[in-house]
């Protein structure tokens, strides 16, 4: 990996203060991320600063203007309700007073205020913690409703696109380059016996049943940052796909990475599985924060959210793994088939469960 001179980094940015110290930081995929610490009038400030992924995303630009809109407007919000420093996130200026700067060698770098006194957390917990989650993500798509300035950049174009995913996969499957698909011959026959909950979410939305909102596209439980003290979900992060979306791709993906008590590249299968009662917390948090914009078929489709997004990142991983690893970083030989089986055995448990779900929520 290149080692980068996060100093030099630093002085690209309007950071007072002395430089004291720089780690790698979090465990993330796509951007590679940095706790930077300076000493400001004797005491030590953190911040945070990132490399922006340019093989994932194309327009940085355009990308940071997207943040620079979304933060701004959620600190507007909160300005009126009087809390604002670690409730959103907090985007740094350049020297040249752009919300990025860019390196001698044409990499693009991000910086912000560090949120402290807050944590993400891989693995889910407890039941608090996925209400909390759900609602500070339920509470962040309610600020962007009315967010000005028109529709904002799709920094990944068709991210939540299932069928799409699926179309990919099938081209990787066709080229085979490494040899890998006759190891994987069970996870692409899971997916092909689904083809069509694949295309049910855009079938409806290209129906007018369930409008584009702006959503997030990433709520995986380490997007989140929860009080150390109160345990509230108190700040969303990781702004790289806020783009228009369906409020189901944020709903499916909270269940996806806070229901499973195991990691998502746990080998042993048998400690994969949705915990009722984090679903349900998650459904309780989420219409807390996000309730009452709702329309009643998107309310009816969260559940089956829970089940395609599971099946649609399985499909992303499994297409990166026979594609040689190409996206999402690696750190073991087969990692991406590993987290493909998780997110499969994942759709197998939320299956069984499901006239449960519908249950609840039809009680709620
Ligand atoms: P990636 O796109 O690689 O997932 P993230 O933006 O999610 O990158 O950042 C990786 C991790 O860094 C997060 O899971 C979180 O723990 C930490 N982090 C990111 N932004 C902040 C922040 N402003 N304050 C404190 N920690 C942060
Ligand atoms: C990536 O950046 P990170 O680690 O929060 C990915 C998500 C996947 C997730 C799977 C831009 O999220 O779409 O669901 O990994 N982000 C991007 O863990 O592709
Ligand atoms: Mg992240």
């Amino acid at each position: 990996m290149i080692k980068h001179d996060i100093e030099k980094v630093g002085a690209m940015f309007e950071i007072p203060g002395d430089f004291i110290f720089a780690e790698r930081y979090g465990s993330g995929h796509i951007n590679e991320t940095y706790s930077v610490e300076y000493n400001q009038g004797g005491t030590t400030i953190r911040y945070i600063f990132q490399l922006i992924n340019k093989f994932v995303f194309k327009n940085p630009e355009k990308l940071m203007d997207n943040i620079y809109r979304v933060t701004s407007h959620i600190h507007e919000k909160l300005k009126i309700a009087g809390d604002k420093s670690r409730h959103t996130l907090t985007v740094i200026k350049s020297n040249d007073n752009l919300p990025y700067a860019i390196d001698e060698n044409g990499n693009y770098w991000r910086v912000y205020v560090f949120v402290e006194k807050a944590k993400t957390y891989d693995i889910i917990e407890t039941p608090d913690q996925a209400y909390q989650a759900a609602r500070a993500f339920g509470e962040f798509q309610k600020m962007l409703v009315d967010l000005p300035g028109g529709r904002l950049f799709e920094t990944i174009k068709d991210f939540h696109n299932t069928p799409k995913r699926v179309e990919r996969l099938k081209e990787v499957i066709a080229e085979d380059k490494l040899g890998r698909v006759k190891e994987c011959q069970a996870e692409i026959d899971f997916v092909m016996s689904r083809i069509d909950d694949t295309e049910k979410l855009i079938q409806l939305q290209e129906a007018g049943k369930i409008p584009e909102r702006i959503t997030h596209n990433d709520t995986k439980l380490n997007n989140v940052m929860l009080d150390y003290l109160t345990g509230e979900g108190i700040c969303v992060i990781d702004l790289d796909t806020v783009m228009p979306g369906l409020v189901h791709y944020d709903f499916g993906d909270l269940v996806r990475t806070s229901t499973s008590p195991a990691a998502e590249d746990e080998q042993d299968l048998s400690k994969v599985y949705m915990q009722f009662d984090m679903f349900e917390a998650i459904l309780r948090g989420y219409m807390a924060g996000a309730g009452e914009f709702l329309n009643e078929t998107e309310k009816k489709l969260l559940p089956f959210s829970g089940k395609l997004i599971p099946l649609e990142i399985g499909v992303r991983f499994l297409t990166d793994h026979l594609e040689g690893d190409v996206y999402f970083r690696i750190h073991r030989d087969d990692h991406n088939l590993d987290r493909c089986r998780t997110q499969f055995k994942l759709v197998e448990s939320i299956e069984e469960q499901y006239d449960k779900m519908m249950e609840l929520l039809e009680s709620i």
